[in-house]
């Protein structure tokens, strides 16, 4: 009888994606919302909550200190680009809000290379001119990430237990929802971001066998959430 496939077989041949592969780090607030958001889009490989941007060793949700939650994505540039993603950034909170949390739900922006550096400040300006005031988010080089415990991961996919069942084969792991562009996706879903067909659609142009792209096109539609 043949065993039922795992997400990491599945997904084998997304890594092509990685050739040219790029990280984004950035806080908005809550980073439950962010995660989902940036998950739905196509050419986001990967999505992770965690903290960033403070001096306190070792944070965690309950014990952050002054780290800001924070959202990391890779994805492939040839499919969206940097600009497009700061964009999204700017567009989808308001960076100017008082701290009210001390620095836990401030706007933070960590470049990875000089090249995304010049993006900032090039899109700022667009940004500014589109918001009407200046932008006040607290823009400076990556230094440092820690991943958040793993119920943060993948929040609103995790509200489902009863789909999170239905895939119990594929991510025999729950860690496996990590690293998936195929959990990063039905987190969006579920948040409302995208649509059915599209996803459909998106999954059956992926870089992956074509076996498993019927597999993971039907297990979505399957889904009863
Ligand atoms: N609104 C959420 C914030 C959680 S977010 C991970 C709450 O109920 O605390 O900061």
């Amino acid at each position: 009888m043949e065993q039922q496939r795992t997400i990491v077989e599945l997904e084998k041949g997304m890594e092509n994606w990685q050739q040219n592969m790029e990280t984004a780090t950035f806080g908005m607030g809550c980073f439950w919302g962010p995660e989902a958001r940036f998950g739905s889009l196509p050419g986001i490989l990967r999505t992770r909550v965690g903290f960033s941007g403070g001096t306190t060793p070792h944070p965690t949700y309950r014990k952050m200190g002054d780290h800001t939650e924070t959202v990391q994505i890779d994805f492939d540039p040839a499919l969206i680009s940097y600009e497009e993603v700061l964009k999204q950034f700017w567009r989808n909170h308001y960076p100017n809000r008082d701290e009210y949390k001390g620095r836990q739900y401030i706007s933070l922006l960590r470049y990875h290379n000089e090249g995304q550096a010049e993006t900032i400040s090039r899109v700022k300006k667009e940004m500014e001119a589109e918001l009407g005031e200046g932008i006040e988010t607290e823009i400076d080089a990556y230094t440092e990430f820690t991943l958040a415990e793993e119920r943060h991961q993948k929040y609103y996919l995790k509200r489902y237990p009863k789909a999170l069942a239905q895939l119990e084969a594929v991510y025999p792991e729950p860690e496996l929802l990590l690293d998936s562009a195929f959990a990063a996706r039905l987190n969006g879903f579920v948040k409302g971001f995208g649509t059915r067909d599209g996803l459909r659609q998106e999954i059956l142009g992926w870089p992956i066998e074509d076996a498993s792209r019927k597999i993971l096109a039907e297990t979505f539609m399957s889904l009863k959430w």
